[in-house]
C-alpha cells in the first residue's frame, strides 16, 4: 500500500508560528546557547591550561572545567536546541500548532531539565562532580549529580512523549496519508533518545545512586561503562539525526530544489534506529571483560550504521545537482556555482556537511580494532568529536537558529545577521581547522586526551607535542571567539525587526521531487522496527552482559 505524502506549499512555510508554542521554542533555544557560552568559556580555560599559557587558580581544577565543559556543550546545549527544534518543526509541520496537552509535555519536560541542569552545574562548580562528561565508574560524583542526571533524561522523555503525542494525532486525523517528513524523523530521532537513555536510567539508578550515598560499598565498573555506552553511542545519533532533519528537508528548499527521495530520506532513519544502539562496544575495544567475538560482532553492526550516512551523503549531492541543473548549470561541477554560497542558511550547513567527509572517515579509522589500538585515549579522537558533534552538528544548529529564531518570532533574518552568520561560519572553520587539526596530528604521535598540563619530565616525545598543544590553544580562543559571536547574533536574532509576509523568516520545509513515487506505508510500522531493532540489542549485548554480571573483571577496584 502506497500514500501520498502531504506537500508542504510555499504559503505554509510563510505561514506565522504560533504564539504560544513560539515562547516554547525559544525557551529551550535560550538555555541551549547560554550552556554554549558557559561550556565556550570552560573550553578556552582548558585549552590555554593545556597549552601551558595559563595556571587555573588553585580553587578550580582542570578536570573539573573540562567535566563542565563536556557537560553543558555536549549533554546540554544539544538536547535543548534538537527538542526546541524539534517543537518547532512539529508545530509547523503536523497541525500549525501544538495540542494543548503536547504543549504542557513540553513545558514540564522544559522544567525538569532545566531544574536538572541548574542542580548539575552547581555540583560541577562546587567541585563535587568531576566525572568528565562521561560520568562511568570508577569515577564517583555527589549523589545529586546523579539526581540532577534523572531529572534531565526524565525530562526528555516526557518531551520525547509529547513529541509522540502529536504525532499519534496527526496520524489519526490524516487516515491513509504518510505523515510529514519531519514529523516521522522527529519520531525516529526520539525512539532511538528514549531506547539509549535506558541505559543511563539503570547505572543512575541502580549503580550510581545506591553507590554515592553508600548504601552499597562496591560499583561493577565493566556494568557502568558498558551501560554508559550502550547510550553514549546513539546519543551522537541523537545530536546528528536532527542535523540530518535540517539537511534533508530545510537545504532542498533553501537552495531552491527540492528534496531528492522521501522514502530514502525516511529509510536512512529507519536504519539509524536499527543500528546506532548495538554498538557501544566500539568504545571499548581496548578494554578486558568482553570476549573479541562480542566486540568482533558489534564493530559488523558499527560499520553497518556507516550506511545511512553515505545514503545521506548520496541523496545530498542528488539534490545539489539536481537544482543546479535546473538552474541551467552544466559540466561535471557546474552546479556548485548555482549554489547560494551568501546565505548563512545554507552556507553554515553545508560547511557542517563537507567536514563531515574527514569527520566520518575518522570515524571508520576509530571503528576499525587495529587502528583504534592506535588512537584510542588519544587527542585523535578528542579531534574526531570535535569535528563531527562540534563542526558538523554545531554550524547545522546554528545554521537553523538564523532562520528558526526569527521565524517564530515573526521576524526578518536581516542582510547584515546573515553577513554575521557568514562571519561566525568562517571563524569557526578557522578556529576548528587548528584546533582539530592539531588534535587529530598529535593524537597520531600518541598524546593522551583527557590531561591536565605536563612536560611529561621533557621527555623527548613530549617536547615534540607541546606546540600542537600550543596550537590547539589558539585554535581553541578563536573558537571562543566564535562562542561570543554566536550568542550575541542569538539575541540579535531575537530583537530583529519584525516582518510582514514577504519579509519574515521563513521555516524551509522541502517539497518532494519524487512525489510521482509514493512513499510506502510500511515505512510507519514503528512497532516492526523497533521489534528488530530490540532482537538486535540482546544479540549484540546479551552474552556479554551476563558475563560481566557473573565474572566482574578481575582486580575491578583501580581507585
Ligand atoms: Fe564517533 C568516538 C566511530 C560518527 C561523536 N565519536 C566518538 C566520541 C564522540 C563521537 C563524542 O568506533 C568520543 C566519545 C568519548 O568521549 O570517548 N563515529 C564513529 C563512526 C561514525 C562516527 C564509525 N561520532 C560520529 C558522529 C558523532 C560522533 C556523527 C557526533 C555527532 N567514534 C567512533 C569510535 C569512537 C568514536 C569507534 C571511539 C574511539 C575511541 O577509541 O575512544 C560514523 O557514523 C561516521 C559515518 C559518516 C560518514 C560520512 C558521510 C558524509 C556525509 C557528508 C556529505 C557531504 C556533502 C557535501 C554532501 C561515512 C553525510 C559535499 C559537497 C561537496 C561539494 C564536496
Ligand atoms: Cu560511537
Amino acid at each position: 500500500m502506497t500514500a501520498t505524502v502531504m506537500q508542504a506549499s510555499a504559503a505554509d512555510n510563510k505561514r506565522p508560528f504560533d504564539g504560544k508554542d513560539a515562547k516554547l521554542v525559544l525557551a529551550h533555544l535560550l538555555v541551549a546557547f547560554t550552556a554554549l557560552l558557559l561550556g565556550g568559556v570552560a573550553g578556552v580555560l582548558q585549552g590555554l591550561v593545556r597549552g601551558g599559557m595559563i595556571e587555573l587558580p588553585s580553587e578550580i581544577g582542570y578536570y573539573q572545567i573540562l567535566t563542565a565543559h563536556g557537560v553543558l556543550m555536549a549533554l546540554i546545549f544539544t538536547t535543548f536546541f534538537i527538542i526546541g527544534f524539534l517543537y518547532a518543526g512539529v508545530s509547523k509541520t503536523m497541525g500549525g500548532k501544538l495540542l494543548g496537552v503536547v504543549s504542557r509535555m513540553g513545558w514540564a519536560g522544559y522544567v525538569l531539565m532545566t531544574v536538572g541542569t541548574i542542580l548539575g552545574t552547581i555540583m560541577i562548580l562546587a567541585n563535587e562532580a568531576t566525572v568528565l562528561y562521561t560520568f562511568y565508574a570508577p569515577l564517583k560524583a555527589n549523589p545529586f549529580f546523579y539526581i540532577a542526571l534523572v531529572f534531565v533524561v526524565v525530562g526528555s522523555w516526557i518531551s520525547g512523549y509529547g513529541i509522540f503525542t502529536q504525532y499519534r494525532y496527526w496520524r489519526r486525523t490524516h487516515k491513509g496519508s504518510v505523515s510529514p517528513l519531519f514529523g516521522f524523523m522527529a519520531v525516529a530521532t526520539m525512539l532511538v533518545w528514549q531506547i539509549a537513555t535506558i541505559g543511563v536510567a539503570i547505572t543512575v539508578l541502580f549503580q550510581f545512586i545506591p553507590w554515592s550515598f553508600g548504601w552499597v560499598e562496591k560499583i561493577n565498573i565493566m556494568i557502568s561503562r558498558t551501560l554508559f555506552w550502550y547510550f553514549g553511542h546513539p546519543l551522537v545519533y541523537f545530536w546528528l539525526m536532527p542535523a540530518y532533519m535540517c539537511w534533508y528537508i530545510c537545504i532542498p528548499k533553501i537552495i531552491g530544489g527540492k528534496i531528492f527521495s522521501d522514502s530514502m530520506a525516511r529509510l536512512s532513519f529507519v536504519l539509524f534506529i536499527l543500528f546506532s544502539i548495538p554498538v557501544g562496544f566500539h568504545h571499548q575495544l581496548m578494554e578486558p571483560g568482553i570476549a573479541p567475538v562480542w566486540k568482533y560482532i558489534q564493530v559488523v553492526l558499527t560499520f553497518m550504521v556507516v550506511i545511512p550516512s553515505l545514503m545521506t551523503a548520496f541523496a545530498m549531492f542528488a539534490t545539489f545537482e539536481q537544482t543546479g541543473r535546473a538552474k541551467g548549470a552544466r559540466g561535471l561541477f557546474g552546479w556548485l556555482k548555482t549554489l547560494p554560497w551568501g546565505d548563512v542558511r545554507f552556507f553554515a550547513p553545508f560547511m557542517g556537511m563537507l567536514v563531515f567527509i574527514p569527520a566520518g572517515a575518522g570515524g571508520i579509522i576509530n571503528a576499525s580494532n587495529q587502528m583504534n589500538a592506535m588512537v584510542h585515549n588519544t587527542l585523535w579522537v578528542t579531534g574526531h568529536f570535535h569535528l563531527t558533534v562540534a563542526t558538523t552538528v554545531a554550524l547545522t544548529f546554528f545554521g537553523v537558529a538564523y532562520w528558526l529564531i526569527p521565524h517564530v518570532l515573526g521576524k526578518q533574518l536581516t542582510p547584515r545577521m546573515n553577513r554575521l552568520g557568514i562571519i561566525q561560519t568562517i571563524i569557526w572553520l578557522i578556529g576548528m581547522f587548528f584546533m582539530s587539526g592539531s588534535m587529530h596530528t598529535v593524537g597520531l604521535f600518541g598524546s593522551p586526551r583527557r590531561t591536565a598540563y605536563t612536560t611529561y619530565g621533557d621527555h623527548p616525545d613530549a617536547v615534540f607535542w607541546m606546540p600542537y598543544h600550543v596550537a590547539m590553544a589558539i585554535g581553541g580562543t578563536i573558537l571562543f571567539i566564535g562562542v561570543i559571536l554566536m550568542f550575541c547574533n542569538m539575541i540579535a536574532l531575537m530583537r530583529a525587526p519584525k516582518g510582514d509576509e514577504k519579509t519574515a523568516a521563513e521555516f524551509p520545509i522541502g517539497e518532494t521531487a519524487d512525489a510521482a513515487e509514493p512513499t510506502p506505508k510500511w515505512i510507519e510500522r514503528w512497532g516492526v522496527w523497533v521489534g528488530v531493532l530490540v532482537v538486535l540489542i540482546l544479540f549484540a549485548y546479551t552474552v556479554p552482559f551476563g558475563d560481566m554480571l557473573v565474572n566482574p573483571a578481575p582486580g575491578s577496584k583501580p581507585w
